[in-house]
């Protein structure tokens, strides 16, 4: 290993010059601004110190060291993330206060202080840049040494939109799992792949049978998707097992949301119950005992108002139901989704519904709400006809959908082609 300093009158140039000895493979352990000479910070000569560490011995061979090394660069790489973002505000800092304690001017100062921030405001876009910069450089410093099968894995995946950590995560597992020549072999690492994220989702427990007054609820935003479930799992119950099914609804809020599932309810002939207060839930429920499965449509109370939540909640808690699904669509980002269940975990939900997955582009963000809430997957939904567009959730069906095997495998063969 041998250190450096490397300085600069930018972080990125002093970066560069560290670039330029040591190569790409050098980490930055510090970074700092050094001033010189001048009194009172007048005629201040100010530059910037790197000091670089670059491992001088040659890391082909071995996978493990490569793993090893690919865990500790990011960690090097964060702390110069860190000290860069320090330095960024350090300077926005400066800048604002130089311009807030500057003296009502005398117009030569006033052209130095301008000047002064000008030079500053410049400075602060470089260090900007460095920081992007080496925030990519530690973006890739952070994917091991990979072999080609599992680079196309790992780009799959990010493109199916599956966040770069899981990925990650996936890859390495992989790496860790399969040796020698298979992986280098597309498809035994597909198949370890395949498994790896069917393994990541939980599947819904199977319900015992034979029980009476089996409560199922959904909730969720609006227009995801509710009702129209509630309409399609109650006619599998009725037509296809042969239950005794009611329908509840708590949906009094919208206009139209009662006819919607009225309309559904006579043509099915399942008797429904609207009720406005948490008193007349009990009062349906109790009503409903006798019924094998009693189904509940709930409000999409907006999920930024938590008291409209809590509102929800006091309907839910009423209820008492042995299910609670979160209906979540297909169609929302990681971040959607996660935010979501953030909102609706204190209704407690037992089951994630998925629906939409006809119209999603990538469901990669299933993983994330999956490691994110380790809440089982009930089921799927891909269309708008009743009953037919619904499916149970299963690990290897939620795999299928986010990895679909060797469709990039048939791009390249298609180019190798071409
Ligand atoms: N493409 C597609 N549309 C669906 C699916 N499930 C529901 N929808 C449609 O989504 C819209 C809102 O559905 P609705 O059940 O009223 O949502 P709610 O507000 O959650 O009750 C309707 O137009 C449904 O037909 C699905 O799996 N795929
Ligand atoms: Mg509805």
């Amino acid at each position: 290993m041998r250190i450096k300093k490397f300085t600069g009158s930018t972080a990125k140039e002093a970066v560069e010059k560290m670039r330029q000895e040591f190569g790409e493979e050098a980490v930055v352990l510090n970074t700092r601004r050094v001033s010189k000479g001048g009194l009172l910070g007048i005629g201040n000569e100010e530059y910037v110190e790197v000091t670089a560490a670059y491992d001088e011995s040659p890391m082909k061979v071995q996978p493990r060291r490569q793993e090893t090394r690919s865990q500790q660069a990011p960690a090097a790489g964060e702390d110069v993330l860190g000290s860069l973002r320090q330095m960024a505000s350090k300077f926005e800092e400066k800048r604002k206060a130089d311009i807030s304690t500057k003296r009502p001017p005398v117009s030569m100062a006033q052209a130095a202080s301008s000047a002064e921030s000008d030079a500053l405001r410049q400075e602060l876009s470089e260090v900007k840049s460095a920081l992007g910069e080496i925030a990519q450089h530690i973006k890739h410093s952070k994917m091991p040494v990979l072999s080609e099968a599992l680079k196309n894995v790992y780009t799959s995946l990010v493109d199916n939109e599956v966040e770069e950590d899981i990925a990650l995560e996936i890859v390495q597992a992989c790496n860790n799992k399969l040796s020698g020549s298979s992986i280098e072999n597309q498809f035994a690492v597909d198949n370890f792949v395949y498994s790896a994220i069917a393994t990541r989702f939980l599947e819904a427990p199977v319900r015992r049978l034979g029980r009476r007054g089996y409560v199922v609820a959904l909730v969720g935003p609006t227009g995801v998707g509710k009702t129209t479930t509630v309409a399609k799992l109650a006619s599998i119950s009725k037509l296809v097992k042969g239950e005794n099914v009611a329908l509840i609804t708590a949906d009094t809020y919208r206009i139209g949301a009662i006819d919607q599932l009225k309309a559904f309810a006579d043509i099915a002939s399942i008797p429904l119950s609207v009720v406005y207060t948490p008193d007349e839930m009990i009062a349906a429920i109790r009503k409903y005992s006798n019924y094998d499965t009693i189904y509940i449509d709930t409000v999409g109370r907006s999920q930024r108002k938590p008291d409209k939540i809590i509102e929800l909640g006091r309907f839910i808690d009423a209820a008492d139901p042995n299910e609670v699904h979160l209906v979540l669509s297909a169609n929302f980002s990681a971040s959607t989704v996660l935010d979501i269940y953030k909102r609706f975990k204190s209704l407690k939900p037992n089951r994630l519904l998925i629906t939409k997955t006809d119209e999603a582009v990538s469901l990669g963000m299933l993983l994330s709400i999956a490691r994110d809430s380790r809440v089982p997957f009930s089921f799927i939904t891909n269309g708008q006809s009743v009953p037919d567009d619904i499916e149970p959730a299963s690990g290897d069906g939620l795999s299928k959908m986010i990895y679909p095997v060797g469709s990039y495998r048939d791009e390249i063969g298609a180019e190798a082609h071409a």
